[in-house]
């Protein structure tokens, strides 16, 4: 990152209360403190003495509105500083030279401006656009979040840029590998450590290396930005343009940051169950006999699928929102006979409209003014595969809605999801630089990274307006803080080498913790060859990710599930009987996620923040709340280490009961890879593998109850509904709470039911398998059950039930 000769802010001369917080005047700007919550304060500074008041597309609510209650607060001066007080934390303002500290009500720091040597004011400096911002940092603190970022889970002493890049277009990757020499691997796109990526969350965590206290920051800003982590005692977060406006969050624990971050930027919605099912996908030229052989041949192999995805080629001459109707001479009836056999649709859709006179959708688009244009005022062109292409102007709302309609009227004839591509906006060779939005006003630096955001609001709403009583799934390549209200992300071109297997495990986990909890990367990697071991391990990681697809790039060997054989055909095949008949467990992990925005793919740090041995871990991680995952991330290894955090484990593997806070060496036999489950967990299981969700409606659920040999209380959770619509928001559902209670020989099951139950519900058992230090591991017991409370004892060799 280049040095700048900043201006930096140096004196507070005035100030006075607000009515939620201080507004003060520092060299010609003003600086608002607005308290959000106790916890939560959001810090703005002018630009050239006003306030940008248009709202950011990132926030799902404004915070600020009178209608959200607010906390108390107190304001007092003293000693050349300005105090503003809450119950979590004060906020202090050194008013010469200008700084900004917060810190806990026990006095624990939450940040702090930097200063150089000789005292000089690094709070806030800028230069005709750019503001910069800089702050200490202890030398052995780690940094966690901003979203899809490559290398390592723990961000410190590193430099990220905030900006979305199709990383495989030599014309916008150009400037970032160039930067870097050779020996850089910041200098080769398929690096792990190639940045930008795709998406930017410019929201991170800041852990205080003594302590493991957490606090949060999030800058609404959706121009060019640069983190600057590599430093030792400060850190530096760089925005090119907009205002400097942040939110800071107290803390100390990573849970509770997260929730306020999603309730500030939005939760995933709650996704439709055939989301969470098994997903193939390729680019190849198929045509219609294809995609049925496809389905046919996962029937006939019994290996289950709720989904077949259709790339640019089913469009006729990549025109959006059309089909090539030879390669598709019958769309509809080839989506009706898949669906009976279970198995949906889901088509991309490029942003890039084909500049093509008598195409409708081009015309329309310019007739009504809705495409981005340059600063003259002409449609700015740009190239995708149609070749010279228009794109839709997302800031208007008149675009989105257009777009949201084009979207309502392709899929009525079946498709049941949408998949955006190339929304960085990618541009080809023409450079993206020229385009404008909001009808020509704003420049692309703007609204750049958020682009993709605003397409998939539309086409979210076109979602609804065509299906309004099912949830929306949409799947997105770029985006923004945001983005989780509307779409899941997979996280773009990665390549078949365990590297990149790797790779999406930190990157999964971090994107996570930045609010989009449905994330997945392409198994077995898109570009390059797979071979057949990675294949298997991709495959077997990929089916214990939120999003589970498997798709590869045009002209790359095949990597169907078939395609390398039978002992992989049959080890993907037990991979995803496995996801499957975890459905009910990852179903609930995505409605808590709904939620509250805890993460599905975790990282350890998320349940275990003060534990130092889990700070750089970066290649295992929560699968949920009670699966411990511990991918293969290399060729040949038939065993791995894992490191348990504290508890009790159970491999799930071999049923072997383990101690936690050790490393362990767990066998990886080609079959499987290393799983545990923590004890006092109840996991929720299918007892048949169904071929997909569609129309699941199970008879009885497993519940595995893994007993610690500790005494303790703990607790779990199912929810169970429709899966399609959103009658469980009103209470259509069967919500089960588990408490697992060991008291020395004696050890309770006990569940509580909340919920209005829904029309589909059959459920009338279910079947309890124990797993135990000793003797009783796998034993069952057949429980009547449509959704009342029970309790079983087991006392000694005792078991009893009652209801
Ligand atoms: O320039 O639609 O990331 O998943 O298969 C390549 C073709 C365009 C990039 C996507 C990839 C997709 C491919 N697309």
């Amino acid at each position: 990152m280049q040095n700048l000769e900043l201006i930096n802010l140096e004196r507070i001369t005035s100030f006075e209360r607000t009515e939620r917080g201080i507004s003060a005047q520092v060299d010609g700007e003003i600086l608002t403190l607005d308290v959000v919550k106790e916890d939560l304060v959001r810090l703005a500074i002018s630009r050239g003495g006003s306030f940008d008041e248009n709202p950011t597309y990132a926030l799902a609510i404004d915070p600020l509105a009178k209608d959200v209650a607010t906390a108390e607060f107190n304001v007092s001066e003293s000693a050349g500083k300005i105090h503003l007080t809450t119950s979590a934390m004060v906020l202090e303002v050194v008013k010469h030279p200008f700084a900004i500290n917060a810190y806990r009500t026990d006095g624990s720091t939450i940040f702090e401006s930097a200063h150089t040597e000789t005292g000089e004011s690094l709070a806030y400096g800028y230069l005709n656009d750019v503001f910069v911002v800089r702050r200490k940092i202890g030398q052995l603190d780690p940094i966690y979040g901003l979203g899809e970022k490559t290398g390592t889970f723990n961000r410190r002493g590193r430099d990220f840029t905030m900006w979305n890049l199709d990383v495989l277009n030599p014309n916008d990757s150009g400037e970032f590998t160039s930067a870097h020499p050779d020996t850089d691997p910041r200098s080769d796109i398929t690096s792990t450590e190639f940045d930008p990526y795709y998406m930017t969350i410019p929201f991170f965590y800041h852990q205080d290396a003594k302590t493991s206290a957490i606090s949060g920051s999030y800058v609404d800003n959706s121009y060019r930005g640069y983190y600057d982590f590599s430093g030792s005692d400060s850190y530096q977060i760089r925005f090119d343009g907009g205002q400097f406006t942040e939110f800071i969050f107290a803390g100390p624990s990573m849970e509770s940051i997260l929730q306020d971050y999603t309730w500030l930027t939005g939760r995933t919605n709650l996704p439709p169950i055939w989301a969470l099912g098994f997903h193939q996908c390729r680019w190849k030229d198929y045509v219609q006999s294809d995609i049925e052989g496809l389905a046919k041949k996962y029937r006939e192999l019994n290996i289950p699928i709720d989904t077949l995805w259709l790339d640019i080629d089913y469009m006729d001459e990549y025109r959006v929102f059309t089909w090539d109707e030879k390669r598709y001479p019958d769309a509809e009836g080839l989506l009706e006979r898949l669906k009976a056999q279970g198995i949906r649709v889901i088509t991309i859709i490029d942003p890039g409209v084909k500049l093509d006179p008598g195409y409708s959708v081009y015309d329309e688009g310019l007739a009504k003014g809705l495409f981005a244009t340059t600063e003259s005022g002409s449609t700015y062109i740009g190239q995708v595969w149609p070749g010279k292409t228009a794109f839709p102007d997302f800031v208007q709302e008149e675009a989105r809605q257009w777009w949201g309609q084009l979207n309502a009227e392709h899929v009525k004839s079946g498709i049941a999801g949408i998949w955006n591509d190339m929304n960085e906006p990618a541009t080809g060779a023409i450079s993206a630089d020229s385009m404008r939005f909001g009808a020509g006003k704003f420049s692309q630096e703007r609204y750049h990274n958020t682009y993709a955001l605003l397409m998939a609001m539309g086409t979210h709403e076109g979602l609804l307006e065509a299906m309004p009583e099912l949830r929306t799934f949409i799947l997105s390549r770029a985006g923004s803080a945001g983005i989780q209200r509307y779409a899941a992300n997979w996280m773009g071109d990665n390549v078949s080498r365990f590297e990149h297997l790797w790779l999406s495990i930190p990157m999964g986990a971090a994107l996570s913790i930045s609010g989009q909890s449905f994330v997945g990367a392409d198994f077995a990697g898109f570009g390059e060859d797979a071979t057949a071991e990675l294949m298997l391990r991709w495959t077997q990681y990929g089916a214990l990710t939120p999003f589970a697809r498997n798709h590869t790039m045009k002209g790359t060997v095949d990597q169907y599930p078939w395609s390398f054989g039978k002992e992989v055909e049959s080890g993907v095949r037990s991979a995803l009987e496995l996801r499957y008949r975890l459905l009910p467990y990852i179903y609930s992990a995505f409605v808590r996620a709904s939620e509250t925005g805890a993460p599905i793919q975790r990282p350890l740090i998320f349940n275990y923040q003060f534990d130092e041995n889990v700070r750089n871990l970066d290649d295992q991680y929560l699968f949920g709340s009670d699966l411990l995952v511990a991918p293969i991330v290399e060729e040949g290894k038939r065993d791995r280490e894992v490191y348990l955090p504290e508890g009790e484990w159970f491999n799930w593997n071999t049923g072997e009961h383990l101690h936690g806070n050790q490393t362990i060496v767990a066998d990886a036999p080609i079959e499987y890879i290393p799983v545990f489950a923590r004890g006092g967990s109840v996991i929720p299981m299918l007892i048949e593998t169904p071929q997909s969700t569609d129309g699941l409606a199970p008879k009885a659920l497993e519940l595995h109850i893994f007993v610690p040999q500790a005494d303790g209380e703990w607790t779990s959770e199912i929810q169970e509904d429709d899966g399609l619509t959103n009658l469980a928001l009103e209470g259509k559902r069967i919500r089960t709470t588990f408490n697992v209670t060991r008291n020395g020989k004696s050890v309770v099951l006990s569940a509580s039911s909340t919920g209005k139950g829904f029309e589909e519900f059959v459920r009338e058992s279910f079947e309890i398998v124990w797993h135990t230090a000793d003797r009783l591991n796998g034993s069952r017991v057949l429980i009547a059950n449509s959704g009342e409370a029970f309790s079983i004892s087991l006392d000694g060799d005792v078991l009893r039930i009652d209801k």
